[in-house]
């Protein structure tokens, strides 16, 4: 780009000066340097993020620090992250079109991409906990999830393609190791960054004292750790889903691994348990069944989303590695055996990151809004802890959780019960 060969990060002062001679950036601003206008809006935990106005039109610029935002530069943290998003979002752009923000230049040295800005779209979180429905996210996420997971795997991708790919993003270990520890160990035992609200002790203890369900965790760390399935999103929350009343984008890929094909969809799934659990301090009793039964919905319509869809894909684009059709379909047989299988295994990878998902956010460091924007600790413990018990019954029972309508009477269960 711009002035500097060397790493510097973006201030306001410097944002237009530096990207003014970005021919991408002025033919989508307006070459009236003058007319142009930034603001910092980075609320994540991580990066510096801008919106840029021209008189033309505007951009987002993102631009990874050397460290970890939320916690500052006793955390140093690689900035070749911004180059793994990257990557990730133009595989997920031919994979899965029209569900990611374009992306209109990448500068590796700067860690900076400038793509496109979503508007008026906000961030599904904000809106699941305003109570704001979306129409048509379980098309869009479920789709998202069936083409990237699908064609990011052995079942399409050319071999030789998927393992240079994945050498390539083994060098995203840095962003692996936040979620190694932040995620899938850190809930689990006293560690230094974690916090939580006053009242849960007992609970924690039961978490922590369960010998079963670390083991079935560790299970999970290590499908994690050594897997190579599929090319992950690596952090789909609600906060990585950007939407308006009606339209869906996926942003945010900077995690993105080669792992287990259930991690996304159970990140997902987490994200609007909580998001389900939660919603009692959001709003009154005259709405709150309508929405949460919303909520419900939208992973029941989902989940049957990314199947169809990815039995769509079997039967049309299995032409990799795995369960190829020499085998099963050119000798006469079916391959539906293998696929419902296969489907059962994302399924239940998918309810124990589920569970694992909600102990790191009530318990380790990164906390979700959903809960922690309650400000009253007693109704917000109470209602953590519902959630902190569900996901231990999503880790230990998953094998009695055979669909969404199981997950749903479950989720309800919680949602009424009372653990404090
Ligand atoms: C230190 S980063 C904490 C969390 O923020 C990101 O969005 C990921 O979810 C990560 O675990
Ligand atoms: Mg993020």
């Amino acid at each position: 780009m711009t002035t500097s060969t060397e790493y510097e990060p973006l201030t306001l002062e410097t944002i237009v000066p530096r990207l003014k001679l970005i021919e991408p950036v002025t033919s989508i601003l307006g070459s009236d340097t003058s007319k142009w206008k930034a603001a910092e809006i980075g609320d994540g935990n991580l990066n510096l993020v801008f919106i840029l106005k021209g008189d033309k039109g505007s951009l987002i610029v993102k631009q990874a620090l050397p460290y970890v935002r939320l916690v500052g530069d006793s955390w140093p943290l690689p900035l070749t992250r911004a180059f793994f998003e990257y990557n990730s979002l133009v595989r997920q752009n031919s994979r899965a079109p029209n569900s990611v923000p374009k992306v209109f230049f990448f500068d590796k040295v700067q860690a900076l991409i400038v793509m496109e800005f979503l508007h008026p779209h906000k961030i599904l979180r904000g809106k699941l906990i305003a109570g704001e429905p979306v129409t048509g996210i379980s098309e869009v996420l479920g789709l998202f999830c069936a083409r990237t997971l699908f064609r990011g795997s052995d079942l399409s991708m050319d071999t030789s393609d998927k393992k240079n790919d994945v050498a390539l993003f083994l060098g995203n270990s840095a962003l692996c190791d936040i979620t190694e520890s932040l995620v899938f160990t850190d809930p689990y035992f006293d560690a230094k960054m974690n916090h939580n609200t006053p009242g849960l002790e007992k609970i924690i203890g039961q978490i922590r004292g369960d010998i079963n369900l670390k083991v079935k965790v560790q299970d999970a760390l290590m499908k994690f750790s050594s897997n190579t399935e599929t090319l992950c999103h690596g952090d789909l929350h609600s906060g990585s889903v950007m939407c308006t009343t009606d339209d869906t984008k996926i942003i945010d890929p900077e995690f993105g691994f080669y792992g287990p094909m259930g991690f996304d969809i159970g990140m997902l799934i987490s994200n609007f348990l909580m998001a389900y659990i939660s919603q009692p301090a959001h709003r009154s009793s005259k709405n709150l069944v309508k929405f949460q039964d919303w909520i419900l919905e939208v992973i029941t319509k989902f989940y049957e989303v990314f199947t169809n869809e990815f039995t769509n894909l079997w039967k049309t684009e299995r032409n990799g590695i795995l369960f190829p059709k020499s085998l099963f379909e050119d000798q006469g047989q079916s391959s539906e055996k293998a696929l419902e299988a296969l489907l059962k295994n994302i399924w239940f990878d998918a309810l124990t990151i589920s569970g694992i998902e909600i102990h790191r956010r009530i318990l380790s460091l990164a906390h979700n809004a959903d809960f922690e924007d309650i400000k009253d600790e007693i109704i917000r413990s109470r209602l953590e802890a519902k959630a902190l018990m569900m996901g231990k019954e999503l880790i230990l029972n998953r094998e009695a959780i055979n669909d969404t309508n199981a997950l749903s009477i479950i989720a309800r269960r919680f949602n009424q019960g009372s653990f404090l």
